[in-house]
């Protein structure tokens, strides 16, 4: 094996090379390798300077995520960071790539950063539920002071290069050459007589007490409530920057990262980082020959086409979207000018990146214009026979190997692809609303899918900067089957004697933005109506129904954009109970002669959680679902649950497996069918293992 740290001197040089790919990550070896070439390099006596820089795609993306939860081997990160300040001799990294948590930190503890204009600086830790813990919190404020740095590590968003100039975290930065431009800022230092500059010893961003006082005040009243233990462990730990010896704040810095990363909300988010990583791998790729996609047609120019159209624009592709009425196709086409100028107004792209963008956009009401086109997405009104209309149309203007990407929330593809010719060429693509912002894809793999096609569309769905998870044909796929449970298990609650406001409050206090009434409400009570309604035929006489929704739905209350649903939706202010939905809610109970019992916060939790991984398990059993991650991968990026929390089939292995199926057994009194156990826990709980083993 070769080393993934090695040394060399030129030039009175010691460079130290990091490859360990595929981003450098900081393991044990890497960690120990680090610590043996310094060492040497500061012993050798014809080495005057020392350079840090890594092979490869980038310098250290951070600790290696893969060994947190164990206990670490030593040298640990803070160790070769004091090794590198501490040198007599002056150290210097040339960062390209993304410097990111640990990364950034080895730099930091480098007395000179050269940085190439493309990188990046980034203390990325509270994604993963800890903080920086090789020094970061200590030795950034030093340089920039307390507000940018609770900044970069309350967020975890990433500076670039220039920035990280302008705020004296990089002294140089260049277009190109980064390696030469290390060894000239080298023959310099060295010339100067080789000063060393610890970083420790800073003190540009102590200067302003008075303002370090009230940044940490402000902001440890603003985190006071956020369940993620390490936000309030930052802001303490960039207060002791400012105020104790370093090496205390190293020391409160380490029993913090310490606590945090055993904590079970950084489990949970290591969990969501690799879940996210691992839905991409799907075995349709192994092997396969991807089409290539040079352009996109989308049809329909309603919200999700325009929104399908900027994310294909935004990703480079030219773009045809075609819609059947000129006004219906101006109202798109005005939707995604207005979507580039205010990304123009709000700094977030520049005039002529949305100039460009939008003379990518060719709009027609004629379909003969998606001839030449590799892959068309269709977009239309959610019904059957209007798709299977577009879908006839499409057949006969669509080049030869073209794909067909349907987007739908719950019909058979396999139904749609039999109505043309060319079955094998469509594929389901489930946007989420706004499709341009909302990350999640669900790609949909019918019977007679190419695997090449299900292998070009996921590729491109990477293009389209989205988190592609792979579903079989089932109806609402992975995240409306899920969430159907949720709201079961919601509605029979509410019948048996709580209140919409409780459940929502209940989910909320779970970690979830809105809770499943308010969702309704937002989304429009007319939609699952019609599903419902759909579903109706299919449904047992022995299930449980709660017709609440209905009744409330047959007061034409179809939620926010009717003013009324659930909630009453005045003009101004807050929405606030409807007492009318509260009646409806009673007189059912009352119809159905509901014994009423109170449900604490708690078991509200439990049974929405619950009900959803065992609709996760019945998922996966069923084949839909891959593995029980990518049930908490849509979960997490489409439906809004929690990241702390994993996802529900992570939370349901963090509450015991046994815990879990003895609950569904103790309420299947209640609902016999809805509550019976999937058959994967029992195979997973004889086995001693969890979801998260599959
Ligand atoms: C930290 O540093 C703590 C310290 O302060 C203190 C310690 C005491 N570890 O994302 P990609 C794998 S916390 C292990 O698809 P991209 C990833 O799983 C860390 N593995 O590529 C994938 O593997 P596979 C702070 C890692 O080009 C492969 O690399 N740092 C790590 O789209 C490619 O990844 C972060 O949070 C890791 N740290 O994006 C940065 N990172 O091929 C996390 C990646 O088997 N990383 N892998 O599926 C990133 O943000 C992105 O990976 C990066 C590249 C932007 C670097």
């Amino acid at each position: 094996m070769t080393e993934p740290v090695t040394l060399r001197v030129d030039n009175s040089v010691a460079i130290i090379t990091i490859e360990n790919p595929p981003v450098n990550a900081l393991s044990h070896a890497v960690r120990a390798g680090l610590s043996d070439k310094i060492e040497i390099a500061v012993a050798d006596e014809t080495a005057k300077a020392i350079v840090l820089r890594a092979e490869g795609r980038t310098f250290p993306a951070g600790a290696d995520v893969r060994e947190f939860g164990r206990p670490r081997e030593a040298p640990i990160l803070s160790d070769v960071c004091a090794l590198l300040e501490d040198c007599s001799k002056p150290t210097i990294a040339a960062v390209h790539g993304s410097a990111l948590g640990g990364g950034f930190e080895l730099a930091l503890a480098c007395h000179y950063r050269v940085a190439q204009k493309a990188a990046r600086f980034g203390l990325p830790e509270v994604k993963l539920g800890v903080l920086p813990g090789g020094g970061g919190t200590q030795r950034l404020p030093r340089i920039v002071g307390a507000v940018v740095a609770l900044d970069l590590m309350l967020t975890g968003k990433p500076l670039g290069a220039q920035t990280a100039l302008d705020l004296g975290v990089a002294d140089l930065v260049v277009e190109a050459n980064l390696d030469t431009a290390a060894m000239t800022l080298a023959g310099q230092l060295i010339a100067n007589g080789g000063a060393t500059r610890p970083t420790r010893d800073r003190s540009e961003g102590l200067q302003d007490p008075g303002g370090f006082v009230n940044a940490v005040a402000a902001r440890r009243e603003k985190v006071k409530s956020d369940p993620l233990p390490s936000v309030a462990r930052i802001v303490d730990c960039i207060e002791a920057a400012q105020i104790l010896p370093f090496d205390a704040g190293i020391a409160m810095e380490r029993a913090a990262f310490d606590d945090c990363e055993a904590s079970a909300e950084a489990n949970a988010m290591r969990h969501a980082f690799f879940a996210e990583r691992r839905a991409s791998k799907i075995p349709e790729l192994e092997g396969a020959t991807l089409r290539p996609i040079k352009s996109i047609g989308v049809v329909g120019a309603g919200t999700m086409g325009s929104g399908i159209a900027i994310s294909c624009l935004d990703a480079g592709f030219p773009v045809v979207l075609v819609e059947r009425d000129q006004d219906a196709l101006d109202r798109g086409v005005q939707r995604i000018v207005a979507n580039y100028d205010k990304s123009v107004d709000k700094g977030r792209i520049d005039t002529a990146t949305g100039v460009e963008r939008l003379a990518r956009l060719t709009s027609t009401t004629s379909m003969h214009e998606l001839a030449p086109v590799d892959l068309i997405i269709e977009a239309v009104f959610e019904d059957e026979q209007v798709k299977r209309t577009v879908f006839t149309q499409l057949d006969t203007v669509m080049k030869p190997g073209a794909i067909l990407a349907t987007n739908t929330s719950y019909l058979d593809i396999d139904t749609l692809a039999a109505t043309i010719s060319r079955p094998q060429d469509v594929v389901g693509y489930h946007f989420f609303s706004p499709a341009h912002i909302m990350k999640l894809l669900e790609v949909v793999v019918g019977d007679q899918t190419d695997p090449n096609v299900v292998a070009t569309g996921f590729d491109l769905a990477r293009k389209l900067r989205k988190v592609p998870v792979r579903a079989s044909v089932a109806d609402g796929f992975i995240g409306n089957r899920v969430l159907a449970s949720y709201r079961l298990a919601a509605d029979f609650m509410l019948e048996d004697g709580a209140s919409p406001a409780q459940i929502d409050a209940a989910m909320r206090a779970y970690g979830f933005p809105i809770g499943p009434y308010q969702v309704l409400d937002m989304a429009g009570l007319d939609i699952s109506w019609a599903r419902r309604k759909r579903l109706a035929a299919s449904r047992a006489p022995e299930d449980r129904y709660v017709a609440i929704g209905d009744k409330i739905c047959e007061q034409g209350w179809f939620g926010q954009k009717a003013g009324r649903g659930y909630y009453i939706h005045d003009q101004a202010g807050t929405p606030v109970e409807n007492p009318d939905v509260l009646a409806i809610i009673e007189a059912e109970r009352r119809s159905k002669g509901v014994a009423l019992r109170a449900f604490s916060q708690q078991e509200i939790q439990q049974r929405c959680v619950f009900a959803m991984a065992n609709e996760g398990a019945r998922l996966v059993s069923e084949g839909v679902a891959l593995r029980p991650s990518d049930v908490d991968v849509v979960l997490l990026y489409g439906y809004g649950f929690p990241r702390y929390r994993g996802g529900p089939m992570m939370a349901a292995d963090q509450a015991g497996l046994l815990t879990v199926k003895n609950a569904l057994i103790n309420w299947q009194s209640e609902e016999p069918r809805f509550w019976v156990p999937s058959p994967l826990f029992d195979e997973l709980i004889k086995n001693g293992r969890s979801f998260g083993d599959l």
